[in-house]
């Protein structure tokens, strides 16, 4: 049962990991970062997870949405200096937006490439097993993801091996272009389950509760050792496939209908969320202000450690590397 704390606790990351999203965006117009995969409009699904997590346990989240690391505990002023390229960001600024990574709080790694955190996140939760270590780890991903080879692979293997790990899959109705109504086989993404002998559940990826309380399940699941769940949480992007400078818009990439993200835009997980807590009495109207301008604070100070943060040494630059 969560306590008004929780709650708010929750409120208060969805709203940080938004203004992150929304930062960045801006910054990317401004030409001061590259230009990036928002995950703005799909905070319930990373609040919702990491609310069911402990610091030792695993996360490995998709390539959309770099605000996720603040979810599992990051603080945003590394997470701005990656996104400047400097040094002090959370890989050297080397890894950028679709690399981060963050070991010291269970952050094991964003992935550019669709799908491949599905096995790494597998083998985490195998090691996790091996050492008797009763931690799981949770792997995200999207509804494009679920189509790649490997995640059928891994879902084989982590159910007969019954491994301690928990498949989210942030069904966002996009690859890219491709509509997710045209790219699958089943209703739901959830019904490939089935062919694993995993549980596999469908909630709405925009109401926080909801993927609180599968995610809760499937994480007690796979520490009794009862190994892996399937959750797909349906949600939307609130921007195209690319945000910030050289968005889908300068590209000419039209594909949602108008009165699609209409929709969605209605049902935003925050405004969701702050009316369900209004009506709790959990939140009020000045609260809300409160929370929001600490909030906004935090991410400025963040920008601007990044921005004042030193720049990278050019005789830096094949550091790190390894073939
Ligand atoms: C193996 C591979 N193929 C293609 C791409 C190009 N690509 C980047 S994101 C993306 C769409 C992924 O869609 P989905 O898994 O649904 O995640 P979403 O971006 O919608 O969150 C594609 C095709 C890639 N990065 N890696």
């Amino acid at each position: 049962m969560l306590k008004s704390s929780d709650l708010l606790w929750m409120y208060e990351k969805m709203l940080l990991l938004r203004e992150t999203e929304e930062k960045a965006v801006e910054l990317s117009f401004k030409g001061e970062i590259g230009t990036l995969l928002s995950g703005s409009g799909q905070e319930a699904i990373p609040v919702g997870i990491c609310k069911n997590l402990l610091p030792e346990d695993h996360y490995a989240p998709s390539h959309r949405g770099i605000s996720t690391v603040l979810a599992k505990g990051g603080d945003p002023k590394y997470l701005f200096a990656e996104l400047f390229g400097k040094p002090a960001g959370y890989c050297k600024g080397k890894g950028g937006e679709m690399h981060i990574a963050d070991f010291k709080d269970g952050m094991i790694g964003m992935n550019g490439i669709v799908g491949a955190a599905i096995p790494i996140a597998t083998g985490s939760a195998f090691a996790q097993k091996k050492k008797n270590l009763n931690t799981v780890t949770v792997c995200a991903f999207g509804d494009g993801a679920s189509n790649q080879g490997v995640f059928h692979e891994a879902l084989n293997m982590a159910s007969i091996w019954k491994l301690p790990i928990v498949y989210v899959c942030e069904n966002n109705q996009y690859a890219m272009t491709t509509p997710v109504s045209y790219a699958l086989s089943v209703e739901n993404i959830s019904d490939r389950a089935k062919s694993y002998s995993i549980p596999g559940v469908t909630v709405d990826g925009n109401d926080v509760l909801a993927v609180y309380e599968a995610v809760h399940e499937a994480v007690e699941r796979a520490r009794k050792g009862e190994g892996p769940t399937l959750i797909e949480c349906k949600t939307y992007r609130k921007y195209g496939h690319h945000a910030g400078a050289g968005n889908d818009e300068q590209m000419g990439w039209g594909y949602r209908p108008k009165t699609e993200e209409a929709y969605w835009k209605s049902r935003d997980p925050i405004l969701l969320f702050e009316d369900y807590l209004m009506a709790k009495a959990v939140l009020t109207e000045s609260k809300i202000k409160l929370v929001r301008e600490k909030v906004k604070k935090e991410i400025e100070e963040a920008v601007e450690f990044a921005r004042k943060a030193e720049n990278p040494k050019p005789e830096d630059a094949l550091e790190d590397l390894f073939a």
